[in-house]
This record gives C-alpha cells, structure tokens and sequence, in this order.
C-alpha cells in the first residue's frame, strides 16, 4: 500500500518535469544541415537532440546529419516542404526564394552587433518574419547565429573598395547577396555552400564570405590567403520544421521541439560568439593574412549599397521596414 502510493507520487513527480512518453509515438527525426560535425551547427543540433529525446523518453529520435549529405539548403527547404525530411538548420538567405521577407536580414550594415541581433529577431520583427514560411509549408521555429559575415579570398588584400574589382566571389544563393556585391564591383556567382570548399580548391571562385567560425569549421584557410574584416550583414540561421510532418504532432510533441530548438539556441549563440573571439588568432595562426577594413573605406561600401537597401525596402513591404528601424531605434536607446 504505502509502496503503491509512494510509486504513484513518483510518477506524479516525474510527469510533472518531463512529458509522458506514452503520450509520443515512436518518431525518427532527420535533422539535415550544411556544416561540419564539428562545427558551432552540428554541436547545436547534436545538443537539441539530446533535449529532444531527454524530454520524450527516447520515444523521438533526432539523428542529426551535417555535411549537405541530405543536399544542400535548398534542396533541403524542397524536402521539408514536399514532407520527405523533417527538420533542417540553414541560412535565412536561401529562404528567400520560398519568403521574401527573409530578405530583411540580408540589408547589409542592418545590425550592428549581438545584443541589437538577439533583441530584433527574437522580437516582434524576427516573429513577423519568421511567420511568413509557415503558408509555404515551412514552419521556423526560432533564429539561431551564424554570425557577423567577413570577407576571404585568394587573389589581394581587400583594403579598399576598388579591391573588389575582379574578384570572382562566391556568394549565397540570394539576389540581395548577389546585387550587393555586384555593386561592391566583385564578379558574384551563386553557388550552394555544399559546392563551395571544392570551388575555392580548384580556383572556379577566388573568394567567399562568411562568419570567421565558418572560416575555421569548414578548413577555407587550407584554400584562401586573405582575409578582411568587413562585418558587412549579420547572418541568422533558421531551425525549420516541415509543416506536413508538424502539422501531425501532438501539441505536447510541438512543445517538446519548440523548447528544445530554444534550448539549442541560447547554447548555440554563446558557443559561436565564444568560437568567434577566438578563431581570428586561430586564423593568423594558420598562415592567413588578416586585414580590418579601414571606417572610411566600410563607408564608401556602404554608399555603394544604398539602391540595395531600396531593393531590399520595397521587396520586404516599407511597413516591416519601417517597424524594423523603429525597433532598432528603440533597441539601440534601451541601453
Ligand atoms: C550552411 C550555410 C552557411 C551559409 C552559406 O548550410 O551558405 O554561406 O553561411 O551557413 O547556410
């Protein structure tokens, strides 16, 4: 009697922290995305795994696969929405095609640093954006970082703007990326990332440009000789869900992820910001040379980008632009 009723508190007790696993069909989650293993993306995956499964009982599993060996982001966005694969983390900027207001955060010089990137897209801006994948069949979850973008390439020193000229810059799969660094002066090719460290190898691109983590986790070093620091757009990744698949989840089952996908997050982004403090003299360290953009010259970039702003303005609806600089306004006075 007094065991029976103490196994029942237990059971009270144990269902109050984490949800009943009977309540969970047995479910694989495949987890696609483009990095490494070893990168700030597979440890963030590989931690949102274990909260998923800690709080199911192992009733869902997340296997976590990186390297685009599920295709690349795009190919991925294609599988999630037509219910083939379940979950993905990627860069907003290949979502474009699929939501056009995912170019918001494309807007070079947008935000100028973690605190205003953490308070824009967990806010009402990041939410509003966020929501327009759902009607496309793609439900995002939250932002996690890939970070503030540089500049690498193999051909010169990028010191000035007429640097630009010539290089034969890979960029993402993305008009705003393609346009900008059109009107930077660099020959801008589209490519998936999955393509990309091959393409440096083999000299079909000089350069590319991405967060310093990437730089590091994806070997570029080995392939590029330069480095400038231009901070030129910060880059969020967006944890996707297919909306088929979610759609038949139960709302605990939705939580569960949802928590989980927050949890991964908050570790994700202070992983990464601790990586990015560290990776630049991990960088020189391997024999790249590493140049800080001068404030004059970031300036006659940023004049060069002004009709990309407009694109980008009119493209996103002037309402949401608007709210955005209104909210960065109030970000940046919240001190
Ligand atoms: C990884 C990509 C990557 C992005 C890129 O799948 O393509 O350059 O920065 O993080 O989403």
């Amino acid at each position: 009697m007094r065991i029976k009723f103490a196994l029942g508190a237990l059971a009270v007790l144990m269902a109050a922290g984490t949800v009943q696993a009977q309540d969970f069909k047995p479910r694989i989650v495949r987890f696609g995305y483009g990095l490494v293993d070893d990168s700030n993306q597979g440890r963030a995956v590989r931690l949102f795994a274990k909260e998923v499964e800690k709080a199911t009982g192992g009733k869902m599993r997340v296997r976590a696969i990186g390297n685009a060996s599920l295709g690349s982001d795009t190919q991925m966005q294609q599988a999630l929405i037509g219910g083939a694969q379940e979950m993905m983390v990627g860069s907003t900027a290949t979502l474009v095609g699929i939501a056009p207001q995912m170019a918001l955060w494309d807007t070079p010089f947008l935000i100028n640093n973690t605190r205003e990137a953490d308070a824009l897209l967990d806010g009402p801006v990041g939410d509003k954006v966020r929501a327009t994948l759902e009607p496309k069949g793609i439900v995002g979850l939250v932002y996690w970082e890939n970070g503030f973008r540089n500049l690498t390439n193999n051909k010169h020193p990028v010191t000035k703007l007429e640097d630009m000229n010539g290089i034969k810059l890979r960029v993402m799969q993305n008009n705003v990326f393609l346009d900008s660094f059109k009107a930077l002066g660099a020959n801008a090719v589209p490519l998936p990332f999955s393509e990309l460290f091959t393409a440096l190898e083999t000299k079909a691109v000089d350069g590319q440009e991405n967060p310093f983590n990437t730089v590091v986790s994806s070997k570029f070093y080995e392939v590029q000789k330069y480095l400038t620091i231009t901070n030129h757009v910060y880059s969020p990744w967006m944890v996707s869900v297919s909306k088929k698949w979610w759609d038949g989840l139960s709302k605990d089952e939705q939580k569960v992820l949802l928590d989980a996908a927050k949890t991964a997050r908050d570790f994700e982004r202070k992983d990464t910001r601790d990586e990015a403090t560290k990776a630049l003299a991990d960088l020189k360290a391997k024999g790249m040379q590493v140049n800080e953009l001068s404030a004059a010259e970031a300036g006659r970039m940023r004049d060069k980008l002004t009709q990309v702003n407009a694109t980008v303005a009119s493209n996103v609806g002037l309402d949401l632009w608007k709210q955005t600089q209104d909210e960065l306004v109030k970000i940046r006075a919240a001190k």
